[in-house]
């Protein structure tokens, strides 16, 4: 029988970490729809991500993006965030946006572009110490759009160069954590494609070199959850992007696309046992909300990811540990089923009301005035987004 008051521990104990740019205007190639109440500055979107974490008590550090959360004192950034009840978490490179990188950043074929973006990331490692971050998270946007263009072989050469310098930068307290996608902005070859080639980099380099899983990178119809189970036995599993999609890296909030998927990814973690933060996975959100209002969107993209936690937790173990032994196919799913199939809304609103907070986090944000007090104050100046 499931122990409900450990459940609740374990939903009362989940850290999810919101990223800045989330709460930044985003868009496609086609528009950026600018938004009312949009943050200018980092500190602002601290602000909205500190809102977050009061409605939903589960969200105490926010990502920043470098350049775009760039300031001149990280300590001070770092003092204004715990003034607001959260703490600077993963610091993310950006060597993507550089007219420089054309053809690639840490795998350009020239090395002085080369020299420039480990240069980057070796900056960001400065952030970290002064932001008391332990993640530096490296999504690099290299790749190839036609055979030929460049040596496949090469530009992995060139990629375990940069990560072997920047891993023998980091201390023993911090990790880099390597993202893949399986494509765009480069459409023939993507310089870490996938969770092999980042897993092989991450076993070349060494205990502080974890893999990244965004749930919008892999093909469709990839099984996203034997990737989790496999990362996990093999202690690789360093963190979450999560959001979801119907197409390709649609960023779109997570759950929304396939509610059953991250159910399925959740299972394979309170299998084992990977959600307590000393687990070591950072559990992030990574998403731009284009057109729906952004803060209620990360609150409820929050209680998507404790929705299908809560289900993950509710599976009767030791009925599917025998149906399983047994070849029962049919029992063994329908245990996963009914978990999945239980209605955990009213046991997430008493975990809330146990915790002090409003059962409903998001009508508590319409009722709290924030968003007519941030529309106000942030009526004039430049709104950030992936630009700035
Ligand atoms: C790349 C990515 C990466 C971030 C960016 C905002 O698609 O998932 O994690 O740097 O989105
Ligand atoms: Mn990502």
């Amino acid at each position: 029988m499931t122990d409900i008051a450990s459940v609740k521990e374990t939903l009362r104990s989940q850290r999810i970490e919101t990223p800045s740019w989330g709460y930044a205007n985003s868009g496609t190639r086609f528009k950026v729809f600018p938004q009312e109440g949009v943050p200018r500055t980092p500190q602002e979107k601290i602000d909205d991500a500190a809102m977050v974490h009061r409605l939903t008590g589960v969200a105490p550090a926010v990502a920043l993006h470098i350049p775009w959360d760039r300031v001149d004192d990280f300590g001070d950034l770092a003092k204004h965030a715990a003034e607001q009840g959260v703490a600077l978490g993963t610091i993310n490179a950006n060597v993507f946006q550089d007219n420089d990188y054309r053809l690639g950043s840490v795998c350009n074929p020239d090395p002085a572009v080369r020299r420039k973006a480990i240069d980057h990331l070796l900056e960001c490692v400065d952030v970290m110490d002064a932001t008391g971050s332990r993640d530096l998270k490296l999504w690099f946007a290299d790749g190839t759009n036609y055979p030929g263009q460049d040596s496949i072989r090469a530009r992995q050469d060139r990629l375990a160069e940069a990560l072997h310098e920047v891993y023998d930068r980091i201390s023993e307290e911090q990790r880099i954590v390597l993202e893949y996608k399986l494509f765009e902005p480069a459409f023939y070859t993507t310089d870490v494609p996938d969770w092999g080639t980042s897993y092989a980099h991450c076993l070349e380099l060494g205990p502080k070199a974890q893999v990244v899983l965004d749930t919008g990178h892999h093909a469709p119809g990839t099984n996203i959850e034997f990737i989790v189970a496999f990362l996990l036995r093999a202690g690789r599993l360093g963190a979450f992007d999560f959001n979801s999609r119907f197409y390709a890296d649609d960023d779109l909030m997570v759950g929304a696309a396939d509610p059953f998927q991250l159910f399925r990814i959740l299972h394979e973690l309170v299998q084992a046992g990977a959600l307590s933060p000393a687990s070591g996975i950072t559990y992030m959100l990574d998403q731009c909300h284009n057109i729906e209002a952004k803060i209620p969107a990360v609150i409820r993209s929050v209680m998507n990811v404790q929705e299908a936690t809560a289900k993950a937790l509710l599976v009767d173990m030791g009925a599917l540990a025998a149906a399983q032994r047994e070849g029962n196919v049919l029992a063994a799913n329908a245990v996963l089923m009914d978990a999945y199939n239980t209605d955990v809304r009213p046991l997430l609103a008493e975990v809330r009301t146990d915790a002090g907070l409003d059962p409903d986090p998001v009508a508590a944000y319409h009722r709290s005035g924030y968003f007519e007090r941030i529309r106000t104050e942030r009526a004039t100046g430049q709104q950030a987004g992936w630009g700035a």
